[in-house]
C-alpha cells in the first residue's frame, strides 16, 4: 500500500486529493499547523482514516519529523498562503510560506529520501497566476511567466526551485501549472463561492446584495475534484515534469453571476450586484486560459466538468447548506 503525505490538508485540494488517494488504498498522511486548527474538526469529519502531524512549511524541522514519521512514497505540497488579494496586505508572510516553504519541504524530501533522491515522488502547487500578464494566449507549459501579484511572484520561486531540485539532485519532482479551480468546498474569500453563497442567501431572502470587485477579468475555472486526479497522474509518470490543468474555456466574472443568478430565477442580477474599489486589485490578471494538451496527451487527463455545471453545483450546494440551517 503506497503511503502519501499532503500539506494543506484542511484546504479545498488537500481534502479532495486525501478522498482520492485513500479510495485508491493509499495510506494518506497529513501536515497540519496551528495549536488549535478550527479545521482540524472539518478533516477528521471528511476523511477520519487521515494521520494528522503537527508542522509548517516555514519549519524545516516540523516538515522533516513529519516525513520522519509518515515514511511517505509521494509528497503533494498543497499547503500555501493561497489568497491572491491578500499577498499584498501580507507580501512577507505570503512569500514566507508560498515561497520559502517550497525550498523547506523539498530540502526536507531530499535530505529524507538520503543516497536514493528519487524514491519519494514530490508535487508541487504551481498556479496559472504565474502567467499574470500573459505572454501569449491560451497559456502552455512554455508561455514565458510574469506574475502580478507577491503571491505569483512566490509561485514562480515554488515553481523554479522544484525544476532545480529534479535537474540538480535527481528527484522525481513535479509542477502542477493549475488554473482555477473551485467546488462546495472553495473558501469563502474566492469569488467563485463568494457568489455562489450571497446568490444562496439573496434567493432564500438573507441578504439583498453582494459587493464586488472587477467583473471583466476572465477565468479558466474547473472543478477541483477533477484536478486533483491529474495531481496524482503526475506523479505515476516515470520521470517528474511540469504540466498544465485546465480546462481551456475562459468566462468573466459577468459571467459567473448571470449564470448563478440565473440559476435561482434571478435575470436582473445587476440590481443586487455593486462595485466596490474595496475589492479591486493593486495589479489585475485580466485573461487566463489554459492549453492542457500535454496532460491530455501525457496523463491522459481531461476535465469532467463544464463551467455552468460547476457554478449550478455551487449555488444548489449553498443553498442546501443554508436550508439545513449550516
Ligand atoms: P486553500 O487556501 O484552500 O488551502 C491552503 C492550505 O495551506 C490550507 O490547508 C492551509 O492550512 C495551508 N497552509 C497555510 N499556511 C501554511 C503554513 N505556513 N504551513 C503549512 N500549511 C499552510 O488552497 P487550495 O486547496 O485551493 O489550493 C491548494 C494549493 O494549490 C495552494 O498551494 C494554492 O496556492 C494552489 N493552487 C490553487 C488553485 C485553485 O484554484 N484552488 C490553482 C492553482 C494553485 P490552514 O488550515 O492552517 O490555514
Ligand atoms: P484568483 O481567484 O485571484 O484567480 O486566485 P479569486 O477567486 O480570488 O479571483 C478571481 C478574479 O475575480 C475577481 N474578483 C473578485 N475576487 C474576489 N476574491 N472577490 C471579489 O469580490 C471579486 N470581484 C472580482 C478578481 O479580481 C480576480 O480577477 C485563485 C487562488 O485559488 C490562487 O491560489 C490560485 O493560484 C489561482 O486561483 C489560480
Amino acid at each position: 500500500m503506497p503511503t502519501a503525505l499532503i500539506t494543506g490538508i484542511t484546504g479545498q485540494d488537500g481534502l479532495y486529493l486525501a478522498e482520492l488517494l485513500l479510495a485508491k488504498g493509499y495510506e494518506v498522511h497529513g501536515v497540519i499547523r496551528g495549536q488549535n486548527n478550527p479545521r482540524r474538526e472539518l478533516v477528521e469529519r471528511l476523511v477520519p482514516d487521515v494521520r494528522l502531524h503537527n508542522g509548517d512549511l516555514t519549519d524545516l524541522s516540523s516538515l522533516m519529523r513529519a516525513l520522519r514519521d509518515s515514511e511517505p512514497d509521494e509528497v503533494y505540497n498543497l499547503g500555501a498562503v493561497s489568497f491572491v488579494a491578500y499577498s499584498w496586505e501580507n507580501a512577507f508572510v505570503t512569500s514566507d510560506v508560498t515561497g520559502l516553504g517550497v525550498l523547506n519541504i523539498l530540502e526536507a524530501v531530499r535530505l529524507h529520501a538520503g543516497d536514493d533522491p528519487g524514491r519519494i515522488r514530490f508535487y508541487q502547487a504551481s498556479s496559472s497566476e504565474m502567467f499574470g500578464k500573459v505572454q501569449q494566449v491560451p497559456q502552455s507549459e512554455g508561455t514565458l511567466l510574469w506574475p502580478r501579484s507577491p503571491y505569483g511572484v512566490s509561485k514562480v520561486y515554488g515553481h523554479y526551485m522544484t525544476i532545480n531540485y529534479r535537474e540538480s539532485y535527481g528527484m522525481h519532482a513535479s509542477s502542477g501549472i493549475l488554473f482555477n479551480h473551485e467546488s462546495p468546498r472553495r473558501g469563502e474569500e474566492f469569488v467563485t463561492r463568494k457568489v455562489s453563497k450571497a446568490v444562496a442567501k439573496i434567493k432564500l431572502g438573507m441578504q439583498d446584495e453582494i459587493v464586488m470587485g472587477n467583473l471583466d477579468a476572465r477565468r479558466d475555472w474547473g472543478f477541483a475534484g477533477d484536478y486533483v486526479e491529474a495531481m496524482w497522474r503526475m506523479l505515476q509518470q516515470p520521470e517528474g515534469d511540469d504540466y498544465v490543468i485546465s480546462t481551456g474555456e475562459t468566462h468573466s466574472i459577468e459571467e459567473l453571476l448571470t449564470v448563478a443568478f440565473t440559476h435561482v430565477g434571478i435575470t436582473d442580477w445587476r440590481s443586487h450586484v455593486r462595485q466596490d474599489p474595496r475589492f479591486m486589485r493593486p495589479a489585475e490578471v485580466d485573461l487566463l486560459i489554459g492549453d492542457a494538451t500535454k496532460a491530455r496527451t501525457k496523463l491522459g487527463w481531461e476535465p469532467k466538468v463544464a463551467f455552468e455545471e460547476l457554478v449550478t453545483m455551487m449555488v444548489d450546494a449553498d443553498v442546501a447548506a443554508l436550508e439545513a440551517g449550516w
